[in-house]
């Protein structure tokens, strides 16, 4: 039997085993539908099965060039595996939820950064399932460039895959299979019509280009920004041409004046942890806001703010160090809940902003994925507070507005004997997503730090321009 004949045949039979039904149906997305998919019964149809993966691997896989192939969970899965077989090439799975224990592994079993993996999915409307796959494929290092699909709704999948460099091939569309239903008795012209008015008419919404901030210029950005820090931010580093945030780590306030007066020119951001410094002092914080004007950057006191809100507001407000007085911005845990968030809201009069810890670079670290979201969420309603998150990785948050401030950054990817994880400016700014980086010892520890300085910036600098590029895949 030739190709078409066999496209025929599988057309046919979806129908015949009701994996394809037509009627008054409802979209999960509530968009009213006259026709309706579930290809979930084929696991029941080995004869159905077996087509599938004869089709697929005839039209697709076997001219494809792959290291493994992927099914998008779950109705895909069983086909990517018979495939596997079929073509004797690796498979890997990828969970839906990241275990809570031990490995938070997403993808299951062996590869090697930049292997190539070929995606497998039922039915495409919007492209959104297949995007998760592969964006947690993408996260692992591996290229996932190709998408194999049964059925194509024809709504804007293809285009949504697209503009996310996937390439989508369907062994049917929905114009095609209403064509052999209807060439074949098995459904009336008035429901060809139906169906083709509402393909038409309906279209899925577009999937929101992965990380589009990923694109975005920082000026671009400023303009998108709802908290003012993160506006000045933005448009410190493009006017310095500098993404560095220098993290000074030092106990004596001498050394760190005299530090940020040597760099304070390249970077756009000085981090400061004022509980470690031992002679702290109200004339150290006049003079660091003496050079924060002079040499045009931001102050952000890595508190790490972790208790209930009461708590909270009378660390920032009180005490010795008196932070919300001279700090521009503060990072902050979300474990407590809202209340920490609504705390920092109301505190201070001037423009602040809040870093909110999504992730941590330390290795073993309990934040879960779904903890990571939960974050993301409680962010939403305080758009005016929050100027950015702490994060690893760019699929982390979308909104363009806010920063992802990154720290674990060194010129060479490495690890340090207390658990912390340095990722090189290539990975962290072009992988990963970030847009300020963080770099403490790199600079601090070296010999001549100006000079380190400018290799940071240069680097970082360098990898921002060719991610907004779009040019670095
Ligand atoms: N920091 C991290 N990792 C994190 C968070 C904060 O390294 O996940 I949240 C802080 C700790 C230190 C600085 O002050 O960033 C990094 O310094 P080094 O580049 O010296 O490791």
């Amino acid at each position: 039997m030739d190709f078409e004949n066999k496209v025929t045949e599988l057309a046919l039979n979806l129908h015949k085993i009701d994996a394809v039904k037509f009627g008054d149906f409802m979209t999960k997305s509530g968009i009213k539908t006259p026709v309706y998919f579930d290809l979930r019964v084929i696991v029941s149809y080995p004869d159905v099965m077996e087509l599938i993966t004869e089709l697929l691997y005839e039209f697709a896989v076997a001219n494809s060039k792959y290291d493994h192939v992927c099914g998008v969970p779950y109705t895909a899965l069983p086909i990517a595996t018979l495939l596997s077989v079929k073509a004797k090439k690796s498979m890997l799975m990828r969970r839906k939820e990241a275990k809570s224990y031990g490995t938070k592994k997403m993808i299951e079993g062996h590869y090697q950064t930049g292997d190539r993996c070929l995606i497998i999915e039922d039915v495409v409307t919007s492209g959104s399932s297949v995007m998760e796959t592969v964006n947690d494929l993408r996260k692992e290092g591996l290229k996932a460039e190709e998408a194999f699909i049964i059925l194509d709704r024809e709504q804007g999948g293809r285009e949504n895959l697209e503009s996310n460099k996937v390439q989508m091939k369907a062994l049917l569309t929905m114009t095609k299979l209403i064509e052999i239903l209807l060439e074949n008795n098995r459904i009336t012209e008035q429901t060809a019509n139906e169906v083709r008015d509402y393909l038409q008419n309906v279209k899925a919404p577009s999937v929101v280009k992965v990380n589009e901030r990923m694109f975005l210029s920082y000026e671009k950005r400023a303009e998108l920004s709802t908290n003012a820090i993160a506006k000045q931010l933005f448009n410190i580093m493009a006017a310095k041409k500098t993404n560095l945030c220098l993290s000074v780590d030092l106990t004596s306030s001498t050394k760190i004046l005299d530090l940020i007066e040597k760099v304070g020119n390249h970077v756009c951001l000085i981090k400061t942890h004022v509980d470690i410094i031992e002679d702290f002092s109200s004339g150290f914080v006049s003079s660091l806001q003496h050079l924060a004007k002079k040499l045009n950057f931001l102050i952000l006191e890595d508190r790490k703010y972790a208790d209930i809100g009461h708590t909270v507001s009378l660390q920032y407000t009180r005490g010795l160090y008196n932070v919300s007085d001279w700090a521009d911005c503060v990072t902050c845990h979300s474990l407590p809940g809202e209340g920490i968030l609504k705390a920092l809201n109301g505190a201070s009069n001037t423009d602040k902003g809040v870093f909110l810890l999504a992730e941590m670079s330390s290795e073993g670290n309990l934040i879960t994925q779904q903890y990571t979201q939960e974050t993301v969420k409680m962010a939403e309603k305080y758009a005016e507070l929050i100027c950015g998150f702490v994060c690893q990785n760019k699929d982390t948050f979308k909104n363009p507005g806010i920063i992802q401030l990154t720290p674990g950054v060194q010129l060479e990817s490495s690890k340090d004997n207390l658990g912390q994880v340095y990722n090189t400016p290539e990975k962290v700014v072009l992988e990963n997503g970030g847009d300020v980086m963080v770099v403490g010892r790199g600079i601090v520890a070296a010999k001549n730090s100006e000079i380190q300085a400018v290799l940071y910036k240069d680097a970082l600098w360098k990898c921002y321009t060719k991610r907004i590029s779009g040019k670095f895949e």
